[in-house]
């Protein structure tokens, strides 16, 4: 306290709150009358990225200071877009390779400093200034520009580098970049963390990143940079502790070191991915290369959320490759899950792990023929009770009416026989709310083209035509049969404000499109579909976007030509689940139960007892179905001695 004035201060001594959470802060003080006070307050950490202690590296060959730095140019013109230059680096796009290779060793150079531009010109944040500061460094020409032909474009940069980091804490680093650029730190797809990076083209502008290093050490570090056209420059730098280029010491910068480490065995691929969004009912794969050790595939070991889980090993030609058929399990929305990896190779065992969030969805639709779950996604909701289509009491529908609702079946290859076959029928209640370019059916197909266009339906586009693709887009009769609804027989003004049963058939190749039972569009002469089935998607495109903005209901999949008397029973009120080869199913009817975010993040055995850890309300029930219901008194960590048979939980 000091001149009226009282400051509290908490310090934070156990560790760093965690990326990008929230908190509360509430102070409680007294007045000098005894009075009890309180003000409260959130706040919100920083996004920031961890890299673990594992990740570092040992023995790094310190005798050449710096960074490799390897130039692709190209003769095309290449979009600023990272994931393109990810190929154009592999060789798999932009032609020849039109930099001056000269003092390079095969197009890779070793630099001191990461400060280029394409004319050597004061550029970015670390220029000529003239004042002795730590940004007053001169810019050089970027390693093999201006290339043979002597252009200044269409470049992608790949440099690889040791940082040492002297101890553990955060670092805030920076990329000044004309155009765009991606960093990452690890030593594999399996141990590489993002750390920053910009998709794009711009003008010289920086692009802040801050880093979690849990212990010091030596980390593998690449970025790749990429400029399209006009200027082109880039930097890399830290902004704190010190604001100093990489390996300019002198200035207070970190030392780096021009290695790009080899490793006796390295993960070529992981799925999902770190930092990725898969859908929550994802499989586990991952491939290893044999380099100087080869993988003892008797060693590997995959473990999800710290408990191991079965996984198949095969190996062949030197890849070992590692899958976990998950069964269709799900894990919650936005659920973070960590994969543990271990293997031997050589005679040393290595662990790995990395982390992702399942993608954030509302609730799950599940099919009622096979339990195929339909992920319900942005701001769709299920009706009140009675907005189903029938209108009846425990009839409920999909409200796809807002601007971003979807369902996704992900994974839908129980298609594949009616596609083998060529005979399937498509039909769903939807009563519209708003008219537009959307997509009511997006059944994609690997081989389909037009964004794998296996079975699709515009019910209708914003010109009120319905178009009925198939097996790709848009040749009349082979892939498309389209019509103005208002060429409808029973088609009135108020259509629109009316549900319909919409069909859309494929016999070979005959197609129809019927309303209520009545044929409105056919063509003949259609091609096969392909049976290599990948997602339904219910109310947009794949993907989402175009999105039909209409309330679904008992959307059903049958393996054969559905006929007028078929559909008009349903459209005259007989379940469209009752109709003989149904396939799938969705009647909507059950609402995903009122709940909150919550999560079980762990289930472990301590001392006999089961002990869960969660967030949010913990139920339970005896069958797996349910009903659930509130577990009085339960706080996480939860603990509870098996006696029963079977009690089941979840977390809301
Ligand atoms: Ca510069
Ligand atoms: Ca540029
Ligand atoms: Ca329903």
């Amino acid at each position: 306290q000091s001149g009226g004035i009282s400051t509290a201060t908490h310090e934070i001594t156990s560790g760093f709150l965690a990326s990008g959470s929230e908190h509360e802060v509430e102070v409680v003080w007294k007045d000098s009358g005894g009075t009890e006070l309180a003000a409260a307050s959130t706040f919100a950490v920083a996004g920031y990225a961890t890299i673990p202690a594992e990740v570092a590296i040992s023995n790094v060959d310190t005798s050449k200071k710096g960074f490799l730095f390897r130039t692709v140019q190209s003769a095309e013109g290449l979009g600023n877009e990272t994931a393109l230059r990810e190929q154009h680096l592999a060789g798999e796009i932009g032609g020849e390779n039109i930099a001056d290779d000269w003092g390079s060793d095969d197009y890779t150079w070793t630099v001191d400093l990461i400060n280029f531009d394409q004319d050597g010109n004061a550029q970015g944040e670390f220029r000529d200034l003239g004042d002795g500061s730590s940004q007053d460094v001169f810019d050089d020409f970027i390693p093999g520009i201006p290339g043979l032909e002597g252009g200044t474009d269409n470049i992608t940069g790949e440099i690889h580098t040791v940082v040492r980091v002297p101890k553990a804490g955060l670092y805030t680093f920076g990329f000044n970049s004309d155009d765009g650029f991606k960093t990452t730190a690890g030593n594999d797809a399996a141990d590489s963390v993002y750390l920053g990076g910009f998709n794009g083209g711009r003008g010289a502008s920086t692009t802040a990143f801050t880093v979690l290093f849990e212990a010091a050490g030596d980390y593998p570090m690449r970025s790749i940079w990429y400029e399209g056209g006009g200027g082109a420059n880039l930097e890399w730098f830290t902004i704190s502790p010190n604001k100093a280029l990489l390996n300019d010491t002198g200035n207070g910068g970190l030392a780096t070191f021009a290695v790009k480490p080899e490793l006796a065995t390295s993960v070529t691929a992981v799925s999902p991915a770190p930092g990725g969004a898969p859908f929550p009912n994802e499989n586990i794969s991952v491939t290893i290369a044999d380099g100087s050790a080869s993988v003892d595939t008797g060693s590997v070991q995959i473990t999800l959320g710290g408990q191991a889980v079965e996984a198949s090993v095969s190996k062949s030609g030197g890849v070992t490759t590692v899958e976990v058929d998950r069964g269709g399990a799900m894990w919650s929305s936005g659920e973070e899950v960590t994969v543990g990896l271990s293997y031997s190779a050589g005679g040393s065992t290595r662990d790995v792990s990395w982390s992702f969030n399942a993608r954030t969805y509302v609730g799950i639709a599940s099919d009622s023929v096979s339990s195929h779950s339909g992920l319900v996604l942005g701001d769709a909701k299920w009706t009140e009770d009675g907005g189903g289509a029938s209108g009846q009491a425990g009839d409920l529908g999909l409200d796809l009416t807002g601007t971003s609702g979807t369902m996704v079946v992900a994974g839908a290859d129980f298609l594949n026989d009616a596609f083998a076959k060529d005979v399937l029928t498509v039909a769903f209640w939807a009563k519209k709310s708003v008219i537009g370019n959307s997509s009511s059916v997006w059944i994609t197909s690997e081989s389909a083209g037009s964004g794998n266009r296996g079975f699709q339906a515009h019910t209708p586009w914003s010109n009120n035509n319905v178009y009925f693709d198939t097996q790709g887009c848009c040749a009349a009769d082979t892939q498309r049969v389209n019509g103005d609804v208002a060429g409808y027989e029973f088609y009135e003004d108020t259509f629109w404000d009316e549900w319909h049963l919409w069909s859309f058939s494929k016999d070979m190749d005959l197609k129809e499109v019927r309303i209520d039972g009545n044929l409105f569009l056919e063509s003949f002469g259609a091609d096969p579909l392909s049976a290599d089935v990948m997602d339904i998607w219910v109310g947009s495109e794949r993907g989402g976007a175009n999105y039909d903005r209409s309330v679904f209901d008992d959307f059903a999949i049958y393996d054969r030509a559905l006929s007028e008397s078929d559909l008009k029973k349903i459209a005259s009120g007989t379940s469209a689940g009752s109709l003989d080869g149904l396939i799938a199913f969705w009647d909507f009817n059950t609402a995903p139960a009122a709940g909150g975010d919550g999560a079980i993040s762990s289930v472990a055995l301590a001392d006999g007892s089961v002990v869960i850890e969660y967030t949010g309300t913990l139920k339970s029930a005896t069958s797996v179905t349910g009903p659930y219901s509130d577990v009085a008194g339960a706080s996480s960590p939860y603990s509870v001695a098996p006696t029963k048979a079977a009690e089941f939980y979840i977390a809301e």
